[in-house]
């Protein structure tokens, strides 16, 4: 448990702290004691990306909005067993895919099955962590960074999505846990970081607005993998939900780009052509 004290305040964080390479966003953080302290802010994300407040089936809001809450993990997957990191993708489809500098991820167990919140990777953490969707959270193993890769749902074609947002618990210190964004050619968007709460919830969601297309979202929990207590410089956060943009495929060219496109490679063909006959004649002299 982190012994420092801290003041934990309700207050919404208007602008979340960030580092922005390029592009148009708007972002929402709100950090507090409890899940009411970040709800409003939360549901503003829901409402900036769309879809409405029913879910249909795999976590999915009118086709344009995706939910991860980790509660319908069956507990074989869960802790202490180890989440597939394609199960969003496989066995829930819902185009969102992870992988880690680490080892593997976990879903925290149900009570009655094993230690909740993490309790089977240290004891005190269920002190410590809370849940914005009861009951189950979710983290990588062995790194506290975890990347989300985006596909369109359900297959292995690769999607981008308009806007990505998480729930932390127990986040401890200023610029440092965060989420970056990279485009669909793997170039970053910029770095946002989480607002804190000691022992608390925090949220911090990004909605593109310009059109960015996010294939990749690098999620930095704290600054050490779960295991030790917090203090002594060490911070450690859990995962509750995703709230993203539904992960769309590369939009087919428009039939008067395919024209462009047609007439530039026409063009290249000639000049190519025209090369050739050059170099031809030249060695013919
Ligand atoms: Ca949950
Ligand atoms: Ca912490």
């Amino acid at each position: 448990m982190f012994t420092r004290t801290t003041l934990i305040t309700a207050a919404l964080v208007i602008c979340a702290s960030s580092v922005v390479t390029k592009a148009s966003f708007v972002s929402f953080g709100a950090a507090g004691s409890n899940a009411a302290s970040i709800q409003s802010t939360v549901d503003n994300f829901r409402t900036q990306l769309g879809g409405g407040t029913v879910p249909g089936a795999n976590g999915s809001f009118g086709g344009v909005r995706r939910e991860i809450n980790w509660d319908g993990v069956p507990d074989a997957f869960a802790a202490p067993n180890s989440l597939p990191a394609n199960f969003f993708n496989v066995n829930s489809p819902r185009g969102a895919v992870f992988s880690t500098p680490g080892t593997g991820f976990q879903v925290s167990a149900n009570a009655g099955v094993a230690p909740v919140e993490f309790d089977n990777l240290n004891p005190g953490y269920s002190a410590q962590f809370q849940t914005f969707s009861p009951q189950r959270l979710f983290t990588a193993i062995g790194s506290n960074i975890l990347d989300v890769n985006f596909f369109v749902a359900g297959t292995n074609v690769p999607a981008f999505s308009s806007g990505f947002g998480a729930v932390f618990t127990d986040v401890d210190f200023l610029d440092t846990t965060s989420l970056q964004f990279f485009d669909e050619n793997d170039v970053s968007l910029g770095t946002f970081f989480a607002p804190t709460a000691n022992n608390g919830l925090s949220f911090l969601g990004v909605a593109f607005t310009a059109g960015e297309r996010i294939s990749r979202v690098r999620i930095t929990s704290g600054n050490s993998p779960l295991g030790p207590n917090d203090g002594g410089g060490i911070d450690v956060v859990a995962l509750d939900d995703f709230i993203y943009g539904e992960p769309q495929g590369a939009p087919v060219p428009e039939p008067a780009t395919m024209i462009l496109l047609g007439t530039g490679l026409a063009g290249m063909a000639a000049g190519a052509r025209r090369r050739l006959r050059k170099d031809t004649n030249e060695r013919g002299r």
